[in-house]
């Protein structure tokens, strides 16, 4: 016995050797993703217990130290002896990579992906871990230093009820950092609760000495979700449209607002995951709810009045916000970040049956319909008008100009890698900006007139606006639907505005046009704000610049402020900079400071930008009251 646990425990380290020398190919990376990935990993173990029908609730901490614990009330991971390896199953479960077969439990496995890589992979990845199981009356106990055991599995004690604890401390010999972010595990926790119709999900964070929690428990599974993404938009029915449904081995579950504004958010998950790419569900769901809504329109008095023009998909989707959630046995993940479901008999599952549900919903709902109807009809009316328009202004255009906007001035450099162009607002600080800047490889764009809020315009406006179309021209990658990230003319676009708060509603404007219009760019972080100084601080000849009130006081401290004669200028715009200065200080890649916009949630970002620049006046007082500070400060 003796004998047999130490081999054991020698091919258990050559196994997870593996994994601990490439870590990257299980967890994706030892970055901050790859460390909250350990978190997801076990709690998608909780889920599929959950799905099995096994488990109601699952409790998840942040322990002092960086410690998380996961605590369920599902079946417990078996542990019983493995008749050929003659050790708990318990072990093998924790210290086996991919411990499949008969321990292989998961009626929803993911085959792409990162997900799926088994509670042994976290355990490898932790410098220490433990678990508990709690089943057929007792508890069971194990321990682990970088997924070697320490003992075997012992009885600890009794107990009636069954569930799994795992408490583990990622190991900082792997990741570059080991500190949890509470908001991207809150808002992922969330968002299982939103899928996972029912069950009750806790999270707290006991790092400091007051304790913060969180209870998610949605009874209105996806539906609950819209009505989450929808709470600072204006909607046009009073609830949402459901759908669940179930065929052969597939669930799926689907909720539908359309609220007073233009844009389409269209959110995807397969088995939890989000399909940032979309994919044959997407598809699948676009073409039902076309078809559904034209048979609907076909039949109304809309139709002749509008000379039986077909409704387009972009006229049906205007204003929609959407949840799609879809569970399978055998999903096929494709695309470049693996974020693309690719099976093909999914899209027209998932079309006939968003067909049916809806042909009797709105059968049944008339009124609902009639809304839906009244609102796409308007959509399609101003595409029609738009593309006139277009097709006027396109040629005007063509004759007038070579493409490239009248007020831009370009680089020499022509290799978009190196290229970068700063969006000036005020034609003084582009002044400024053209003779201060190294014409080699830096553009500048000033930007005139009026700045359009693109969250309360219909897109043909929007692409028509005589502000954003010389951005749309100068970036060269169109926008909208027919956005080309890979076309663009520059890899860094700057956005430079005054340090003020008209400064910064023309860079929350400007953000809100890239992250509806062209949202690859800010995904692939070709965005950044200039940070120009707030002070210039002198002594005779000698400047130094200062960035915040911190940076301006650690300057001064170096001077003896009694005798030195210093001199404290705050600017008040970049237009009090003269060109030498604003390369200085702004410009110049050696010496600049230059913020990168960030993308990390999706969800969370569109709620914002809803919240910011949407319809509803009271949800925007009370993001900015209680963010006062960050909104002039803004990193999406
Ligand atoms: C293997 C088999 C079974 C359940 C589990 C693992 C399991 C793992 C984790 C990790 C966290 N919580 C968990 N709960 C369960 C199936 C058990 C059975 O057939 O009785």
């Amino acid at each position: 016995m003796q004998n047999s646990y130490s081999a054991e425990q020698i091919q258990v380290l050559k196994g997870l050797d593996a994994v601990r020398k490439r870590p990257g190919m299980y967890i994706g990376s030892t970055g901050p993703e790859g460390l909250h990935h350990l978190v997801y990993e076990i709690v998608d173990n909780s889920i599929d217990e959950s799905l099995a029908g096994y488990c109601n609730r699952i409790d998840v901490v942040i322990e002092k130290n960086n410690i998380i614990r996961v605590e369920d009330d599902g079946r417990g991971i078996p542990v019983d002896e493995h008749p050929v390896e003659k050790v708990s199953a318990l072990e093998i479960v924790l210290t086996k990579l991919h411990a499949g077969g008969k321990f292989d439990k998961s009626s929803y496995k993911v085959s792409g992906g990162l997900h799926g890589v088994g509670v042994s992979v976290v355990n490898a990845l932790s410098s220490w871990c433990s678990v508990e199981v709690h089943r057929q009356g007792k508890i069971y106990f194990q321990e682990y230093k970088r997924g070697v055991p320490l003992a075997p599995v012992k009885i600890i004690g009794e107990n009636s009820s069954s569930g799994t604890i795992v408490r583990f401390k990622a190991d900082d010999e792997i990741f570059e950092t080991t500190e949890y972010s509470f908001d991207i595990l809150s808002n992922r926790l969330r968002e299982l609760a939103f899928l996972n119709k029912g069950i009750h999900i806790s999270f707290a964070d006991e790092r400091i000495s007051i304790r913060r929690e969180r209870e998610y428990q949605f009874e209105g599974g996806v539906k609950s979700f819209v009505e989450y993404l929808s709470e600072n938009k204006t909607p046009i029915l009073d609830e949402p449209v459901y759908i669940e449904a179930k065929r052969d081995d597939s669930e799926l579950e689907i909720a539908i607002s359309y609220n007073e504004g233009y844009s389409e958010q269209i959110f995807t998950f397969v088995n939890n995951i989000n399909t940032r790419e979309g994919g044959t569900h997407l598809v699948g769901f676009k073409a039902g709810l076309t078809r559904t809504i034209n048979d609907f329109y076909k039949k109304s008095s809309l139709a002749k009045k509008f000379n039986n023009n077909p409704l387009s998909g972009d006229d049906v989707r205007e204003g929609i916000t959407a949840v799609i959630s879809i569970k399978l046995q055998d999903p096929q993940f494709e695309g470049q970040t693996k974020g693309k479901l690719g099976n093909s008999e999914v899209k027209g599952l998932v079309e006939s049956l968003v067909n049916e549900h809806l042909t009797s919903y709105f059968e049944e709902n008339p009124k609902i319909i009639g809304k839906i109807l009244e609102k796409t009809v308007n959509a399609a009316k101003a595409r029609l008008a738009a593309r006139k328009a277009r097709d006027l202004s396109r040629r005007k255009n063509f004759l007038e100009s070579g493409g490239l906007p009248g007020k831009l001035a370009d680089c020499s450099e022509k290799d978009p890698a190196l290229c970068e162009v700063y969006i000036v607002e005020g034609d003084s600080a582009g002044g400024s900006a053209k003779q201060g800047r190294d014409r080699n490889f830096q553009a500048i764009l000033p930007l005139w007139g009026k700045m359009l809020n693109v969250e309360k315009t219909r897109v043909d406006k929007v692409l028509a606006n005589e502000k954003l179309q010389p951005i749309i021209a100068t970036l060269g990658a169109s926008a909208g639907k027919e956005f080309d990230v890979s076309k663009i003319r520059y890899h860094k676009i700057i956005i430079m505005a005054d340090a003020d708060v008209d400064g910064s509603h023309i860079r929350t404007l400007l953000l809100t046009f890239f992250f509806r219009y062209m949202p690859a760019l800010i995904e692939e972080g070709h965005v950044y704000l200039a940070m120009p100084p707030l002070y210039k601080i002198s002594k005779g000849k000698e400047i130094s610049y200062a960035y915040d009130e911190a940076d301006r006081d650690e300057i001064l401290s170096q001077y003896n402020t009694e005798t030195d004669k210093i001199n404290i200028q705050r600017y008040k715009g970049l237009g009090e900079m003269n060109p030498e200065q604003l390369w200085e200080t702004t410009m110049n890649p050696e010496t600049r400071n230059i913020m990168k916009v960030k993308l990390e949630d999706e969800v969370e970002a569109d709620r914002m930008f809803s919240t910011l620049m949407g319809e509803q006046v009271e949800p925007r007082r009370k993001f900015i009251e209680d963010n006062a500070l960050l909104v002039s400060n803004l990193d999406v």
